[in-house]
């Protein structure tokens, strides 16, 4: 039984996203949740320990422990992305239920959690934190991409989807994600390397944007927003004091080119191959192991 209404279905195919309101639930986002908590509390024991900071924080709710941390250290937020991330509960998230129920009825029922993966913590970028915090690449903008485009042409015929999903809730003043519809049918957009106060990755020609308004997509903590692969989006700097917490997982059929080749996604659900379902957490972990080896000078990008 497909997740998704053919309403739903047909909204994503026309515009190039879909919002879904209440599509998981407390018991699915609190552990992992939990897991970053405690990496948190692990980098302030460590920052305590090493004198640079003078209490633990740990009285601040998730939304802001990690901002004085971030403030004595910018490598504070090390950890919390994947792979510095390998933790059991983002582990079994890429297998929830919930989630794959979805997944499967935009992708299909062979799923791959593709290895273009992350866990942000989009830290505040107003003036109150001042210094080094606001210019980490995290507080700032994340530049106009489709996310096809940071991927190599191989998967050029694959549709790959996007769930982006808030672990607070995310608004404009705290940098939810901003999108132009209906661009998902057309090739894909030239990426060139952002302007240098941009930070980050590849990022659309400015003069190859849709020359209409984009879109802000407010999303609610258990709410997810899926996105086309061809899809243009952004998010602009965090103007609030709080973290916009967000995990960003892709996900595509399979059997199809998944554009990172040289990194280990997961084949999470399936029907016709299930042996070769990453049902086990040391086998994600092995598997990293040996492609932070084995990627080693290996192409990520198509544009050079
Ligand atoms: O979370 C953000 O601010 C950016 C996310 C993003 O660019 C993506 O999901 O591809």
């Amino acid at each position: 039984m497909p997740a998704l209404t053919p309403e739903q279905l047909a909204f994503f195919d026309t515009e190039g996203y879909l919002h879904i309101p209440n599509a998981l639930n407390d018991c699915d986002l609190d552990p992992v949740q939990a897991e970053l908590e405690s990496i948190v509390d692990r980098t302030a024991h460590r920052l305590l320990s090493e004198g640079k900071i003078d209490r633990d924080y740990a009285e601040l709710p998730f939304a802001q422990r990690l901002i004085p941390l971030a403030q004595a250290e910018a490598s504070a937020i090390d950890g919390l992305n994947i792979p510095g991330n390998l933790g059991e509960a983002i582990f079994d998230f890429f297998h929830n239920p919930r989630l794959l129920d979805l997944v499967e009825s935009l992708v299909g029922p062979e799923i791959y959690a593709n290895a273009c993966q992350h866990l942000r913590a989009k830290l505040p970028a107003t003036d109150n934190y001042a210094g080094h915090i606001s210019k980490m690449e995290w507080a700032r903008s994340t530049a106009w991409h489709q996310d096809l485009g940071v991927l190599l042409p191989e998967a050029d015929d694959t549709l790959i989807v996007t769930t982006w999903i808030p672990l607070v809730d995310a608004d404009e003043g705290n940098g939810t994600l901003i999108i132009y519809p209906r661009c998902h049918k057309q090739p894909l957009r030239k990426h060139i390397r952002p302007p240098d106060d941009m930070g980050g990755s590849f990022t659309v020609d400015p003069a190859e944007l849709p020359p209409w308004d984009p879109i802000a997509i407010p999303v609610r903590r258990g709410g997810l927003l899926a996105l086309h692969c061809r899809t243009p989006h952004s998010s602009q700097p965090n103007r609030s004091d709080a973290i916009r917490w967000s995990m960003d997982l892709r996900w595509n059929d399979a059997r199809k080119a998944n554009g990172r080749p040289h990194l280990p996604g997961l084949y999470v659900r399936s029907r016709e191959s299930p042996e070769l379902v990453v049902s086990e957490h040391r086998e994600w972990l092995t598997a990293w192991k040996f492609a932070r080896v084995a990627s080693r000078g290996a192409r990520s990008y198509r544009w050079d």
